[in-house]
């Protein structure tokens, strides 16, 4: 497959179009917002939203996704961007903007299609090929080990084998890619696979009981803990070993009683579920009911893996209502969002909001190396004129989350990289194709890719390593 050659001279006829600084020289933002060395500009991917289903087995994804009135414009995630025979273009056009990571992830269901044991070596030869490219493009690979996606034979998180089978696949993904993966992260944001697959039914595998989530709380957790045990054996001791929690400070929906009470167990939920035990201490006592009657003698060790880095992922704050009735006693919705701020096609825009939870985890949590291993904006995109896509607001909307990050590593943060996410449009879970993050827009019927003016603006920050 041939990559579509893309200069560096391209990009800043990109940033042109974006409005941004193009042609400006480093020099010409010495003593501004810049960040510090090593810096990784990256973006981020899940195998579940742009590959194919060719050559992996069924997963819990497909299953849900395959039953009628799950997703909202209807798709499935049969075919998403081909990223599998599309990513050396991918790459060529994200290297040419000077992006140095790439955060993607394993699909288990293709590593270890059938069952258990002996993986599928089609599946890693795959993976060899996608690392290797990304490499000759002077790109870190950042990898999630699972991204959501589970094969179908593995069964569910009610199980607490599922921890186990967890482990297993992370020795094999360790074994296999950890002469070349950079920073490894065992989960991605645990905290919404509970929230939206076991509590709110949204998510695959579509369930809301308080039972189911509890144990999926806690099975994640277990399932992380032995993760990162079965990474440190493999990996040298100077490669980044985590994992990625979805980190958003909470806040009451009202001024009602009940609605601040909400937001004490939204806030609990949401981060201390994860990030307490993971660094050691006992669930906070909100979320106890849920998960006391899953822990088993000897599991808070296991959990309490203290990494020197944390995976962030951070889009905007959480406004709970009290729900009486749900398993998790308040409802994330859209509506609650303070009329005031600017939304997305998703989530609102609130960049103070990454600053807090920055600090919050320096302060409260050891002070750890962090990458925000995600944060983007869905934006309804117009079709491309002479060949961008022009998206100013995006843009403007990364600027200021850029700005909120610097704020935070001007207060001590040990800020060590922002993955943009998405690196291109791709398939958003229950959600379908309706909501579009990328900074490369793909189009669905012949998935040709057109990068965006927002990847020029980001090319320019990458250009000075700080907030352009
Ligand atoms: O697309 C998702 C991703 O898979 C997990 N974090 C949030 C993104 C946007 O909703």
């Amino acid at each position: 497959m041939q990559a579509p050659s893309v200069s560096r001279r391209d990009f800043i006829k990109l940033a042109g179009a974006s409005g941004m600084v193009a042609g400006l020289p480093a020099s010409a933002f010495a003593g501004q917002s810049t960040f510090p060395d090593g810096f990784l500009w990256g973006v981020a991917s899940s195998a579940s939203q742009v590959e194919s289903r060719e050559g992996r087995g069924r997963s819990n994804w497909d299953v849900f996704a395959d039953q009628k009135g799950h997703i909202l414009d209807g798709s499935t995630n049969a075919v998403n961007t081909a990223f599998e025979s599309h990513y050396a273009g991918d790459f060529a056009m994200l290297a040419a903007a000077g992006v140095n990571a790439f955060r993607f992830s394993f699909a288990w269901p293709r590593i270890q299609p059938d069952g258990p044991g002996k993986p599928n070596e089609a599946g890693l030869a795959l993976y060899d090929r996608i690392i290797d490219e990304m490499l000759r493009r002077d790109m870190i690979p950042a990898a999630t080990m699972c991204h959501w996606d589970m094969p179908v034979w593995a069964g569910d998180l009610r199980d607490r084998d599922m921890a186990q089978r967890l482990a297993d696949y992370a020795d094999i993904l360790t074994r296999r890619f950890g002469d070349r993966v950079g920073l490894w992260l065992a989960l991605n944001e645990p905290n919404t696979v509970a929230a939206a697959g076991y509590a709110l039914g949204m998510h695959a595998p579509g369930l809301a009981s308080a039972e189911a989530l509890g144990a999926a709380v806690h099975h994640q957790n277990l399932a992380q803990g032995l993760m990162l045990a079965a990474a440190r054996a493999n990996l040298s001791k100077d490669v980044r070993v985590s994992t990625t929690i979805n980190v958003q400070s909470a806040r009451p929906a009202t001024n009602s009683p009940e609605d601040v009470q909400a937001a004490r167990m939204a806030e609990a939920f949401w981060n201390g579920a994860w990030l307490d035990p993971l660094f050691g201490r006992d669930y906070p006592q909100e979320v106890g009911p849920l998960v006391e009657p899953f822990i088993k003698s000897g599991d808070m060790a296991v959990i309490a893996a203290r990494p020197a880095s944390i995976g962030v992922n951070y889009y905007a704050r959480v406004y709970a209502r009290a729900q009486a009735g749900s398993p998790l006693g308040f409802l994330p919705e859209m509506e609650n969002f303070p009329a005031q701020l600017i939304r997305t096609q998703m989530l609102p825009v609130e960049p103070d909001g990454l600053t807090e939870v920055l600090t919050r985890i320096h302060t409260e949590y050891g002070a750890p190396d962090i990458y925000v291993t995600e944060t983007g904006f869905a934006l309804d995109d117009p079709q491309p004129v002479d060949g961008v896509v022009h998206d100013p607001k995006r843009s403007t909307y990364l600027q200021s989350y850029l700005q909120a990050a610097h704020q935070a590593v001007d207060q001590g943060v040990k800020l060590r990289g922002i993955f943009y996410w998405a690196a291109t449009d791709n398939w958003e879970w229950a959600m379908g194709f309706s909501k579009t993050f990328g900074l490369i827009q793909v189009d669905r019927a012949t998935q040709k890719r057109t990068p965006k003016s927002s990847l020029g603006y980001y090319a320019q920050c990458i250009k000075i390593n700080g907030v352009a």
